[in-house]
């Protein structure tokens, strides 16, 4: 296997676009994709001040390593849950995500759950009814909220998450599988800002988790292996495997799956159907100040009242 560009061995095959690349080549390849990606959707400029969402694990710190060679204005924002397994999850990760902005003198704003509210992401999984074997709805709730508040409060232009393409493609099979469609109407990469939301991107929409993993892994970045204990288990795990059953017999199947939806959003396939809930989001929580669709408090307040 020899890599496409220059003849020497190649280090990645990537079926999915029948290359073949070597070292240099392919982490050349990965910053041009995104690059790409960003203009693609002029989802910001270098004018602009971004905040990331860093995890620790590979896609966030290899999107957040591209984004700093590629000289965006990119601050972390890493969201310590309190998960406290065998591995100590959240630790771990917040040591990993704190050592690559040490390195590359990159602003990390660290927020603790536990500290802050007095309560851990387990901790709220097991009290509240909300979150009762669910860890991930409150989980993705106390996210939504923070990144939020952070990115407003700190004066960023942009909130940036390292979602990839496997990612993508497991969350469009179930809303599909659902037919849901005010989910199917807003799965772009980027989402304007709107009522007291900032705006959402994706860079990584058409990278695979393995393209990200090599990226991590060729720039020696120190990232946290294990995923969450409260994955496992989960339906996007399991169309995830399927999707990747699927690439080993039809290469490509995943990037055909988002990329033709996303054509067909463009055509006005699944029209926006947030429009008629706007009155309701417009509306301010009234103790954080944040929107919701509730009257009074939003689900976050509500959460740890
Ligand atoms: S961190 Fe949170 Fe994920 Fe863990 S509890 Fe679920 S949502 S799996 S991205
Ligand atoms: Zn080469
Ligand atoms: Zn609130």
């Amino acid at each position: 296997m020899r890599c496409r560009k220059c003849g020497v061995k190649a280090v990645i095959n990537m079926q999915q676009h029948r290359l073949s690349l070597c070292r240099e080549h392919f982490l050349d390849w990965m910053m041009r994709q995104i690059e790409n990606s960003v203009e693609n959707y002029k989802m910001f400029s270098k004018n602009e001040r971004l905040l990331l969402a860093v995890s620790g694990g590979k896609d966030s710190l290899a999107l957040w390593d591209i984004l700093w060679r590629l000289e965006y204005k990119v601050d972390g924002l890493y969201i310590n849950l309190g998960i406290d397994n065998e591995n100590n999850y959240s630790n771990q990760s917040q040591q990993r995500a704190q050592e690559f902005a040490e390195l590359r003198n990159l602003n990390l704003t660290i927020f603790n759950l536990k500290n802050e509210t007095g309560h851990s992401i387990t901790d709220l999984a097991s009290e509240n009814y909300r979150g009762q074997k669910k860890p991930c709805s409150v989980c993705g709730l106390v996210k939504r909220h923070v990144m939020n508040r952070y990115a407003i409060d700190k004066g960023h232009d942009v909130l940036v998450t390292a979602h990839n393409l496997d990612d993508e493609a497991a969350i469009l099979l179930s809303n599909t599988l659902n037919w849901s469609l005010s989910f199917l109407s807003r799965g772009q990469p980027y989402l304007p800002a709107k009522h007291g939301l900032v705006r959402k991107v994706k860079p990584f929409y058409k990278t695979y988790e393995r393209e990200s993993a090599a990226y991590a892994i060729l720039r020696n970045i120190n990232y946290i292996d294990d995923e969450c204990p409260f994955s496992k288990n989960s339906k996007q795990l399991i169309f995830k495997e399927n999707f990747n059953e699927w690439e080993e017999s039809m290469p490509g199947t995943k990037l055909r799956f988002y990329i033709n939806y996303l054509q067909a959003l463009d055509h006005g396939a699944f029209p926006d159907r947030q429009q008629d809930n706007e009155i309701l989001i417009n509306q301010q929580c009234q103790s954080c100040g944040q929107p919701t669709i509730s009257e009074g408090l939003c689900s976050y307040c509500r959460l740890f009242k």
